[in-house]
């Protein structure tokens, strides 16, 4: 069983590990963006950058894909490791406490200059909220964005009544 209050790295890393809310407070403040609404006006809180993360557990020179994990709503997107490597950002902090499931927490992957929905691999799908484990691998992994509109816009809706 996977703990949604553990954020797991592993895959094709040295050192696999667990973050809790506590690990990531206390990472290097220059693994940390504190109040990300400086760059992105909408979004509120604090976040851990992916590239901190990843230089923590040590990436495997292997590794191409990343995946995010979201075992509570079972979402899960797959994108090249290249593309967001350096502005990835997990956010998991707001007003000084875990991210609330209503902004996506405990952890909520983020890309600051996403593209629109389901117009490209990094888009705002990509945006998973509830992230449990980030998974490093050769190959591209699990992705269960939906792919046609119908589908998409009906995910959208449920999205709003939740
Ligand atoms: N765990 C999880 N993350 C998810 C989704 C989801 O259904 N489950 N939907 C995605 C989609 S399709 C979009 S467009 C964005 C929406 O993020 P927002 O609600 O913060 O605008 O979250 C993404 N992250
Ligand atoms: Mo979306």
């Amino acid at each position: 069983m996977s703990d949604m209050n553990l954020l797991v790295i592993d895959g094709e890393v040295s050192r696999p590990t667990s973050f809790s809310f506590d690990d990531l407070s206390k990472l290097d403040p220059a693994r940390l963006v504190i109040d990300i609404s400086r760059f992105v006006p909408k979004r509120a809180g604090d976040a851990a950058t992916l590239a901190g993360l990843l230089e923590s557990v040590g990436v495997k020179p292997e590794a191409r894909y990343l995946t995010l994990h979201s075992s509570s709503d079972n979402f899960h997107a797959s994108i090249p490791l290249d593309a967001v490597r350096d502005k990835g950002l997990v956010l998991f902090r707001a007003n000084g406490a875990p991210l609330p499931a209503s902004a996506g927490g405990p952890f909520r992957f983020f890309i600051p200059d996403h593209a629109a929905c389901h117009v490209a691999e990094i888009d705002e799908c990509a945006n998973v909220k509830f992230v449990d484990r980030i998974e490093l691998s050769r190959e591209r992994g699990f992705d269960n964005r939906p792919t046609e509109d119908a589908e998409h816009e009906a995910l959208h809706a449920r999205q709003a009544n939740s």
